[in-house]
C-alpha cells in the first residue's frame, strides 16, 4: 500500500451474514418453512432451527457491530417468512421484522445491504418444482415487489441471488435443489428461470426503488491452468466461463457466454426461452457486482480416467467431462477446513472482474473458518483469521490501486453461524456464539481478538501493521 493510497470515501466496511444460517426461529411469527429447513442434515451436524439466535438477539448484534465500527451490515431477508408459502399471503409480521431490523442499523449508524435470497427457497415452492418450475420467477417478483415497496426507501443496496452458480453446480450439496440428480438441461433451465427472476427484479428494482442500487452476487474466484501446456490453458478458460462468467455475462451484458451457449447446445440442453425474456434480460442493467470470494482455482485438460473424488462444495474443483477438471495447486495454503488460501489471487480476480464488466464491485464474502476456541477468560485468540484477513484486505487495496473500483468489503460473517454443510463447528464470525452442534449453551457473544483488530483497522481507514 503507498503511502498516500486512501480508500474511497464512504467505503463499506462490514460483515455478512444469512437469515437461515443465523436467525433461527425457524417456525415463528408466520414463518412458512424453506428447504433449508427441510432438508436432510449432513451427518453431525446441527439443525436450523436455532442457529445463533439472531432473529431474538439481532439488537444485540447490531449494536455489536456498530462498535465494532462496521459502516455496513450485509443480511439476508427470509422469503418464507415475507411470503410462507412462497407465492401466497404476505405475513405482516415479517415484514415487520425486517423493517426493525432494517432500522436498527441505521440508528446505529449502520447501512443495511440487503441480500434478497440466500439458498433459502420457500418450501412449498420447492415441493412444486422449485427453479424447474416457471411460476417460481413470478414468485420471486412478487416477493422482490414487497421488499422494494417496504424497504426501498432505506435500504441502499439490495443483492439478488446469493451465489446462482453455486446453487447451479452443488445445489445437492447445499441443500437448495432437494429434488437431485437433475439432467444438464434441467439444471440450465433452473439456471434459465433464476437468470430471468433476477433481471426482472433489477429493473422493478430502479422502477419503484429509485434510490437503491441493485446487482447480482455470484461466488467469483479465478481459475489458474495446471501448467502452462496448451490443453490446460484451454481447461481454464472453459471452467472460468462454465463458473463464472455465465451468471455474470447474462447479469452485466444480457446475453449468454457464447462458449457455453454452445457447450449446452452440443449436449442437447439449451433452456426453453419464453417470448420477451431475452429483451427482458437485456434491460437489466445491475448498478454493481457483489461477488463472494475464497479462493481461486486450478484446472487441467480433461482425462477420460478421471476419477471424481473430490470433497464436494462450493470451493472444491468442479470437474467437467470433456472441458476441465480439478488439478491441485501446491502453491496455496489450506484452511483448517480444507479450503485453498489465495490472497494474490483474490487481486487478480478483482481486476479480471473489473476489466470485463467495469462495474464497481462488492466483497459480499470473504473469510476463513476455524475451530475457535473460547478460553476460560472469554477471549477467543483467532491469530490465523486476522492474518488471512490482513492478507486479503492488503490484496484488496492493490486492486483498488491497478484501478478496480470497489465499493466495500464486507467479510463472512459477522457471527458465528452454521455452515452450509459442515454444521457450527466451522466457525466464521469477529463474534463468538457460545453454542456448538450438540449443546445450545447459553449462545452469548464475545468478541474474537479478530473483533478488536477489524475495530481498530476501520478506525485507521484500512491501515493496520
Ligand atoms: C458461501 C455461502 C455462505 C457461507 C460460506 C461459507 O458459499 O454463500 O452461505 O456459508 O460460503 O461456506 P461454508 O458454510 O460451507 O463453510
Amino acid at each position: 500500500m503507498t503511502q498516500t493510497f486512501k480508500y474511497p470515501e464512504n467505503f463499506l466496511w462490514g460483515a455478512s451474514t444469512s437469515a437461515y444460517q443465523c436467525e433461527g426461529a425457524w417456525d415463528e411469527d408466520g414463518k412458512g418453512m424453506s428447504v433449508q429447513d427441510a432438508k436432510v442434515l449432513p451427518p453431525n451436524t446441527c439443525d436450523f432451527k436455532v442457529c445463533s439466535d439472531h432473529y431474538h438477539r439481532y439488537e444485540e448484534d447490531i449494536k455489536l457491530l456498530a462498535e465494532m465500527n462496521a459502516k455496513a451490515y450485509r443480511f439476508s431477508i427470509a422469503w418464507s417468512r415475507i411470503i410462507p408459502d412462497g407465492d401466497g399471503e404476505i405475513n405482516p409480521l415479517g415484514v415487520e421484522h425486517y423493517h426493525k431490523v432494517i432500522d436498527c442499523c441505521i440508528d446505529n449508524g449502520i447501512v443495511p445491504i440487503v441480500t434478497m435470497y440466500h439458498f433459502d427457497l420457500p418450501y412449498e415452492l420447492e415441493k412444486k418444482g422449485g427453479w424447474s418450475n416457471h411460476d417460481t420467477v413470478d414468485a420471486f417478483v412478487k416477493f422482490a415487489r414487497v421488499l422494494f415497496e417496504e424497504y426501498g426507501d432505506k435500504v441502499p443496496y439490495f443483492l439478488t441471488i446469493n451465489e446462482q452458480n453455486v446453487m447451479i453446480m452443488r445445489g445437492s450439496v447445499i441443500g437448495t435443489n432437494l429434488r437431485g440428480n437433475n439432467t444438464l438441461k434441467d439444471i440450465f433451465q433452473q439456471n434459465h428461470h433464476m437468470l430471468v427472476a433476477q433481471a426482472k427484479a433489477m429493473i422493478l428494482c430502479h422502477e419503484i426503488a429509485p434510490k437503491a442500487k441493485i446487482g447480482p452476487a455470484p461466488n467469483i474466484t479465478g481459475v489458474y491452468a495446471k501448467s502452462c501446456k496448451p490443453e490446460d490453458n484451454l481447461a481454464r478458460i472453459n471452467a472460468e466461463a462454465y463458473r463464472n462468467w455465465l451468471y455474470l455475462d447474462m447479469a452485466v451484458f444480457g446475453r449468454y457466454n457464447t462458449f457455453f451457449w454452445k457447450y449446452l447446445e452440443k449436449h442437447d440442453s439449451l433452456p426453453e426461452i419464453r417470448e420477451g425474456e431475452m429483451e427482458i434480460l437485456k434491460q437489466a442493467n445491475p448498478d454493481f457486482i457483489a461477488m463472494n470470494y475464497y479462493a481461486t482455482l486450478t484446472m487441467q485438460e480433461s482425462e477420460e480416467t478421471y476419477e471424481d473424488n473430490e470433497k464436494k462444495d462450493q470451493q472444491s474443483g468442479y470437474n467437467v467431462s470433456g472441458l476441465f477438471q480439478p488439478a491441485k495447486n501446491e502453491y496455496l495454503k489450506k484452511t483448517p477446513f480444507g479450503w485453498g488460501m489465495d490472497p494474490l489471487g483474490f487481486t487478480i480476480t478483482l481486476r479480471q472482474v473489473y476489466d470485463r464488466y467495469q462495474l464497481p464491485i462488492l466483497i459480499s464474502e470473504n473469510g476463513i473458518g476455524m475451530y475457535d476456541k473460547l478460553e476460560e477468560d472469554g477471549t477467543i485468540h483467532d491469530d490465523g483469521r486476522i492474518e488471512y484477513y490482513a492478507a486479503h484486505i492488503k490484496a484488496m487495496a492493490d486492486a483498488i490501486q491497478d484501478g478496480v473500483e470497489m465499493l466495500g468489503y464486507c467479510p463472512w460473517s459477522a457471527m458465528d453461524l452454521i455452515s452450509t454443510h459442515e454444521g457450527f463447528r466451522k466457525r466464521y464470525g469477529f463474534l463468538y456464539v457460545n453454542r456448538t452442534d450438540e449443546d445450545l449453551l447459553d449462545l452469548k457473544r464475545y468478541k474474537k481478538d479478530s473483533y478488536y483488530w477489524f475495530r481498530d483497522m476501520i478506525a485507521n481507514q484500512g491501515r493496520f501493521e
